[in-house]
């Protein structure tokens, strides 16, 4: 790429991001309450347990809870000009549906925040990721019981009243369209996924758009000048073949994606969705003023990217790839990370134009990096520290596409690295994947110092940062 492009807006939003339960740990002190995945030592991959057990590396994390300044010192070397984490719900209201909130909670993240707002680094906070309060889900199966909404406006009215003037950046659901996949880490359904309704699943994923645009409503009224985005797993799909068949298929399995980013967008239902209903045999229960509420759109979109995904309707192709909670057919034009996720820096240019060219509404790249197995060695210099050059590649190539995307004419606003400091990861909750451009020093056997090490890739994002983009190549 040429290097005297101003490609990268002036004020690009150059960051990372991390998510308070893969990173904070400290799951019962000052008063937290249980979360979802407090019981889910697994991840996705197995089954939940009965209360906390040692296994789970969560519990621990990487003890950002009691480290976040040396941490947060850490970005701002980088030169972050936001941080994206997200506030766990049950340290504010530790069983979801408690009178008051928890003081300690609230002001852990008043801390949090302070240092971040210290070096000039703007808070971008998820309101909520796959960390709903464990009562929440046991005691009224998440999502499905409209009374969350409820919950989730009083949570919304307490952290917003509380962090008016220090968080200007908020997103309402992570990868709000997971819970198709998965609905216990996304939405909170205890039930399980197999005996779980389509009628059910529609109707939970209801209750979290209507409180999605009821976040945004009361967020714009309590927080003039506040901007609030919904934030979409983004995942393309491309027909296998120019067989039509596969376009169809393609547009389809777009369009499962597309329907969440489309109610926060355009404020309705989108028409393809009553032929998906009338097809599945679901009737939405919409209570009176859901409607009024949905109109109550998004600022901005962001998303998160690992990867795209081929549809095919030929039976005879599995959908063999694995990948960010959601399986395609593989790509045969594409390698994988070694947990099997299809690399696709050109996906990204592809599915930015695409969200640009339907919503004409700013972008932010919320997530995307390359988890892999990292070996700390000592340097020359007697330093300890990790030669990820194929994460500095994997990260440049991505990037390079986003600034092709904004030659294109597609608003970016920023973009923050997922797991700017190696954490527990969401999928399979193990250490050995790691994403950060800092090492923590832990193994999935829960073993390690948690000493920090900076990566080569740190001081690559730090030039990339300092020249606005213009050291990518
Ligand atoms: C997304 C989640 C993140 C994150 C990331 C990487 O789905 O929003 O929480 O962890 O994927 O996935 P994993 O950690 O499974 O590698």
């Amino acid at each position: 790429m040429q290097s005297d492009l101003e490609r990268f807006p002036k004020g690009f939003l150059w960051g990372g991001a991390v998510a308070a339960n893969q990173c904070e740990g400290a799951y019962n002190e000052d008063g937290k309450g249980l979360s979802t995945q407090d019981i889910a030592p697994r991840g996705i991959v197995g089954a939940i347990t009965k209360g906390p057990t040692k296994d789970n590396l969560k519990l621990i994390g990487i003890d950002f809870y009691h480290r976040y300044k040396e941490d947060i010192k850490l970005f701002a070397e980088m030169g972050f000009k936001t941080f994206r984490t997200s506030i766990a719900w049950s340290r504010i209201f530790p069983n979801g549906d408690d009178a008051k909130p928890n003081e300690k909670g609230l002001q852990f993240y008043d801390d949090l925040f302070d240092e971040c707002l210290k070096y000039g680094m703007e808070p971008l906070v998820t309101i909520s990721h796959y960390e709903t309060p464990l009562a929440l889900s046991k005691n009224y199966d998440g999502w499905v019981n409209r009374k969350l909404i409820g919950f989730f406006e009083n949570y919304c009215r307490t952290i917003f009243d509380r962090y008016k003037h220090k968080v200007k950046y908020w997103l309402t659901f992570n990868e709000i369209n997971s819970v198709l996949h998965q609905p216990y880490m996304s939405g909170g359904i205890f039930t399980d996924k197999e005996k779980l309704t389509k009628q059910d699943l529609y109707q939970a994923i209801h209750h979290e758009l209507v409180a999605s645009s009821m976040a945004v409503k009361i967020g714009h009224e309590m927080m003039p000048g506040a901007k609030i985005g919904c934030m979409i797993l983004g995942v393309p799909n491309y027909p296998l073949t120019p067989n039509p068949n596969d376009v169809i298929e393609a547009m389809k399995q777009d369009r499962e994606n597309l329907y969440f980013a489309d109610v926060h967008v355009r404020g309705v239902y989108p028409k393809y969705m009553d032929r998906y209903f009338k097809d599945n045999n679901i009737k939405i229960n919409m209570q009176p003023g859901d409607s009024e509420i949905l109109k109550n759109t998004v600022d901005f979109v962001s998303f998160s990217y690992y990867m795209s995904s081929c549809a095919s309707t030929d039976p005879t192709k599995e959908k063999g790839a694995s990948g960010n909670l959601i399986a395609g057919v593989p790509n045969p034009y594409l390698e994988s990370s070694e947990w099997g996720w299809q690399i696709d820096p050109i996906g990204l240019r592809y599915l930015l134009n695409l969200y640009y060219d339907r919503y004409q509404k700013p972008l932010f790249i919320v997530e995307n990096g390359l988890g892999a197995v990292d070996e700390l060695i000592t340097d020359k210099n007697g330093n300890k520290t990790v030669n990820d050059d194929y994460r500095i590649k994997y990260l440049n190539d991505h990037l390079v596409q986003v600034a092709k995307a904004i030659d294109d004419g597609v608003e970016v606003m920023g973009y923050t690295s997922w797991g700017c400091i190696d954490l527990v990861s969401a999928s399979t909750a193990e250490f050995k994947k790691r994403y950060g451009f800092i090492y923590v020093d832990r193994n999935n056997d829960g073993t390690g110092s948690l000493k920090r090490y900076k990566k080569k890739s740190f001081n690559w994002y730090k030039e990339v940062i300092r020249t606005n983009g213009k050291s990518l190549v």
